[in-house]
């Protein structure tokens, strides 16, 4: 379709050729929502109104919006070195990036293998864990296990060890030889726990359950995420990576965390590794990497795998893995940027000293109609309401709605409402995101 009229304005004259991502197409096109502009807390919509960004984007953009660094560094680096090859050859950028990011991460998470996105780090990190294991004469270790309610992205192999039915269930039996531990949600035990809650460490005994079934020998890697973000914000239960860890190391199975919404300072730390003294394996990033700013994502090893792949002839690829934009330029100059802001302006410690804050101003909301949890860690928020009978519009999604027209983004998924700020959010919008939140609900009657 060829139409010479067509031309870019902030109100596009057709919306049917975009094929939209997770999106119902045709009642978004009959009632469409856009950005054209954003600064620090805020979007402006195609119509002129300000949005206070209450979901950091999609849980990316760490360090507010539009940030001069950022955009003086991916500027700059558009007009110097606008690609390079990624195999045989690269940049000095990607280079830095990996070493900024194994100087980040904790213990000897030390190896960066770089990707585009949350999905390719997911399918990234499961063919290292099959890799290293047949690298280590262990080739029967190839089962992995995933969890319910657990999101990898929407590739092949993150699809297939996460656990979230809807996104499952169109394309037939995915990768062969996955498990799912059982997920941590339970209204009845730990409804509005703040933080982590008290009961559900046991549920990581399933592990032991599953080694039982398959034996260890047959079992390459589990992958959790330290807390469930699409699945409505769910963090671990005390005590339960521990116990994963514990297991994993008795059976000689590799533990993923997927970080790719808890890096980055989401909990108040860099990574929730180190949040919740726990290390992993292997760690899959993207996201808040470059703030959202240029797609990057990455998977951290530990040294010991790194050292298995080294081990063959020097002259053969250890890895054969990778993608064109694997360590992009532009994306590089993002992240290093992104990585100073977050050191120079502290913020991750803003998030951190904000946790308590925003964590009684979510609780505040208890006792509202319909509010039957509310849940929280670090800098991100959920607000679980009652299902709706017969059809009708699920409170989340009308929360959503609501606070669109009343100037305040938060994410809506069915009966949850899901909120992650940038990190540079200050009190007082706190209390604006909070106090619409509330106003909205208090209708709910
Ligand atoms: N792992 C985790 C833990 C994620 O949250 C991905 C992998 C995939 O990343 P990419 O970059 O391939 O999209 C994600 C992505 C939401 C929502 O609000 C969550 C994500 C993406 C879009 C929406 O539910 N997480």
């Amino acid at each position: 379709m060829a139409d010479a009229s067509l031309n870019s304005t902030a109100l596009p004259n057709d919306l049917e050729s975009f094929w939209m991502p997770m999106t119902p197409n045709r009642k978004f096109k009959a009632d469409p929502r856009l950005l054209v502009s954003a600064k620090d807390m805020h979007y402006v919509t195609h119509d002129g109104r300000s949005l206070l960004d209450g979901t950091a984007g999609m849980w990316c953009v760490n360090a507010g919006h539009c940030r001069e660094p950022i955009i003086k560094a991916i500027s700059s680096r558009a007009g110097e070195l606008d690609y390079a090859p990624a195999f045989n050859m690269s940049s000095p950028y990607a280079f830095e990036v990996a070493s900024r990011i194994a100087a980040l991460a904790p213990a000897d998470l030390d190896r960066v293998f770089f990707t585009n996105s949350g999905s390719e780090s997911a399918d990234t990190a499961l063919k290292i864990a099959l890799a290293y294991h047949r690298l280590k004469g262990e080739g029967s270790r190839q089962r992995l296990i995933g969890r319910q309610l657990g999101y990898h992205g929407l590739n092949f192999g993150g699809l297939s060890v996460g656990g979230i039915v809807a996104n499952r269930k169109m394309v037939g039996p995915l990768l062969p030889g996955v498990d799912h531990l059982p997920h941590t949600f339970n209204l009845e035990k730990n409804a509005f726990s703040r933080g982590q809650p008290g009961w559900g460490a046991e549920l990581a005994d399933e592990l032991e359950n599953l080694v039982a079934l398959h034996d260890a020998s047959t079992i390459a890697a589990v992958i959790v995420e330290p807390m469930a973000g699409s699945a409505g914000v769910l963090p671990a239960p005390k005590g339960y990576l521990q116990r994963l860890r514990e297991i994993c190391d008795r059976h000689g199975i590799l533990l993923i965390f997927d970080e790719v919404i808890t890096g980055f300072g989401r909990l108040g730390a860099s990574f929730a590794a180190e949040k919740f003294g726990v290390i992993p394996d292997i760690m899959t990033l993207a996201k808040g990497l470059t703030s959202g700013t240029v797609p990057m994502g990455a998977v951290v090893v530990r040294e010991g795998i790194y050292q298995t792949f080294m081990s063959g002839p020097e002259e053969a690829i250890e890895f054969c893995h990778g993608y064109t934009y694997s360590g992009h330029p532009l994306a590089c100059a993002a992240a290093i940027a992104t990585l100073d802001l977050y050191r120079d302006e502290g913020i991750f410690e803003n998030a951190a000293e904000l946790a308590p804050y925003w964590e009684d101003s979510l609780h505040s909301l208890k006792d509202l109609p319909r509010v039957v949890d509310i849940r929280n860690i670090g800098l991100v928020g959920a607000v679980q309401f009652e299902p709706v009978q017969n059809g009708g519009e699920a409170l989340g999604t009308r929360t959503f709605r609501e606070a669109y027209e009343r100037g305040i983004l938060v994410r809506g998924k069915g009966d949850t409402i899901l909120m992650s700020p940038p990190l540079i959010i200050d009190k007082r919008q706190i209390d604006e995101i909070v106090g619409t939140v509330e106003a909205i609900v208090e209708g709910f009657n």
